[in-house]
């Protein structure tokens, strides 16, 4: 337990801002959880993760780092696993792809109505099937208890709550699903460190940390270049009344900026919050030459069921299962133009997730 990889999963979690409505989450879970476990048969659930998390620059966020995930993938896959009979919990970055909405317009609400000359609001006749069937299936679904979602914004919300997802999942045992689309940041700044250097300073005056009382490490650099530096030494009075001395500048400059690697938790996945839960990871490149390989590595080292390899800009079209028996290429039905990658996708997945929950049972 006390392995270097638990003690930085520790020491994020130590240093992450606590979820602010941890106790309505952990309550809508267990409810969840509850109502697709019968003692006549527990109904498979997945947690589908999507989009991508932040990185907050700031505890008062100004600036923070982000990619470029839409969250299209996430979506898709959990209408398609909804229909195969899952139940899904779909945690997934707010403001990116829902469930139930591909055919709407990126700003729904103000194209798809329109006021009419009695001051009431009506769905514009082109929109009004899409805007019905949205409506119908993603209100069958949530009402129907098959899809609960959860939104996040950064890199802290996102592991958290991921965490109480695995832990709350773990008595479905092997019929439980991750299927861990998200793009996960690999980098972060430690909250508490946040809360030192920018409670007081603007982020392009600080240069550097000198010999701040209780941070064992320093974490960030901002450095200017040197022939710019003017250093003043400010005291601010930090958590329980310590001072902490800074050096900052008043200039202006390139930023160097170091950030910590976030933990992998995908083993602790595995091991520890869901250890019988059958997990997919996904591997994004740029570079088709290295992905096969890249993705094959993380399946042994994480434990992965399966990974899906994908590359940037073939990524709605096809994606390669990547596990211990083989590679498998799986392509979009170019013939339909509705057809979606997730489709054949899920479909796969579900049917090694239905041999995975067969041999647990024998
Ligand atoms: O969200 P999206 O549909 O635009 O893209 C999906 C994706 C590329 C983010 C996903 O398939 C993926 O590869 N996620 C993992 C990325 C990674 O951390 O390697």
């Amino acid at each position: 337990m006390d392995s270097p990889l638990n003690s930085e999963i520790e020491s994020f979690f130590d240093s992450a801002p606590p979820l602010n409505d941890r106790a309505a989450i952990s309550e809508k879970l267990k409810e969840f959880i509850a109502l697709n476990s019968s003692e006549s048969g527990t109904r498979r659930v997945a947690c589908v993760t999507s989009g991508g998390t932040t990185v907050p620059l700031e505890q008062r966020c100004v600036r923070y780092i982000d990619n470029f995930s839409s969250g299209h993938r996430g979506a898709a896959s959990t209408e398609h696993l909804i229909k195969m009979g899952y139940a899904v919990i779909f945690l997934y970055r707010r403001g990116t792809c829902e469930p139930y909405c591909s055919s709407l317009p990126d700003d729904a609400f103000l194209e798809c109505f329109e006021v009419t000359e009695e001051s009431a609001v009506q769905v514009c006749q082109p929109y009004s099937e899409a805007v019905k069937r949205a409506i119908r299936d993603h209100h069958a679904a949530v009402a129907g208890g098959l899809l609960l979602k959860l939104p996040f914004t950064t890199i802290f919300e996102y592991l958290q709550m991921l965490q109480m997802i695995a832990v709350s999942s773990r008595s479905l045992g092997p019929c439980s699903m991750f299927y861990l689309a998200a793009a996960v940041s690999d980098f972060y700044v430690p909250w508490k460190s946040m809360q030192k250097q920018f409670r007081v300073l603007k982020i392009e005056r600080l240069v550097d940390f000198v010999d701040v009382p209780n941070v064992p490490q320093v974490y960030l650099n901002w450095s200017i270049g040197a022939w710019k530096l003017n250093f003043r030494r400010v005291f601010l009075n930090q958590l329980g009344n310590k001072k902490a001395e800074h050096k900052i500048q008043s200039g202006s400059g390139p930023l160097d900026m170091q950030l910590l690697q976030v933990p992998k938790m995908l083993s602790v996945l595995r091991k520890e919050w869901a250890p019988m839960a059958f997990c997919i990871s996904f591997k994004l490149e740029t570079d088709a030459e290295i992905l096969l390989e890249k993705a094959d590595m993380a399946r042994k080292k994480y434990g992965m069921h399966a990974v899906v390899a994908n590359e940037l800009l073939s990524r709605k079209e096809q994606v390669v299962v990547v596990t211990n028996n083989g590679k498998i290429p799986v392509y979009r039905d170019k013939t339909s133009s509705d057809s979606d990658v997730e489709k054949p996708l899920t479909k796969l997945l579900v049917d090694r997730h239905s041999v995975y929950i067969k041999d647990s049972n024998t």
